[in-house]
């Protein structure tokens, strides 16, 4: 799941998460927030940086979808040579990239953690939206318009794009 910060994809990656479980599927959810406390945490936001975060998740989601379980990466991954290199290291068919589209303006009116406003006030530099860009996914498998689909809405189509070997 690509998108920016607050645009709901730590939300749709935890109920997609329960959905998954309560049917039985193995399941991991490697979100950027979290990894950056641990896995990630010698990591900033420089563009080398978020280059270094996308490329270790990947690895670490290659090597659970060889486990058998479904992964759930909830990164912001702003830039899409980032993304399409964590792409290339799955068969077709096996990488749904989700573009969780949630316009900066309604992300920064909910500020739910307050970082948009440190950001304005220039507290935070670098921060995607604001002063570092976000390149939209050119052809994701999945669009979800944040603003006008409901979570349980979202999670539906989310599952239904999961491969068909992994499916509940
Ligand atoms: C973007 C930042 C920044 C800057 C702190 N830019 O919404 P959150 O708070 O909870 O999740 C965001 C998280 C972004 O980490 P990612 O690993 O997903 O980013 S990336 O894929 O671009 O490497 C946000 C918080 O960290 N945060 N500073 N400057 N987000």
């Amino acid at each position: 799941m690509t998108g920016l910060s607050g645009a709901g994809k730590s939300t749709l990656a935890d109920l997609l998460e329960q959905r998954l479980r309560a049917a039985g599927q193995g399941v991991c959810v490697l979100d950027g927030d979290r990894l950056r406390l641990g896995l990630n945490r010698d990591l900033g936001f420089s563009a080398q940086d978020r280059a270094e975060n996308i490329r270790r998740v990947a690895e670490v989601a290659r090597l659970m979808v060889d486990a058998g379980l479904v992964v759930i990466a909830s990164l912001i991954s702003p830039f899409r040579d980032d993304r399409a290199k964590a792409r290339a290291l799955f068969a077709p068919g096996e990488f749904v990239e989700v573009y969780v589209d949630t316009p900066l303006a309604v992300c920064e009116q909910r500020d739910v953690k307050g970082l948009y406003a440190r950001a304005r006030r220039g507290e935070l530099p670098q921060f995607t939206g604001i002063d570092s860009p976000y390149e939209p996914p050119a052809a994701p498998e999945i669009h979800l318009r944040c603003d006008s689909i409901a979570a349980p809405q979202a999670v539906d189509e989310l599952l239904r794009a999961i491969p068909a070997a992994a499916r509940p």
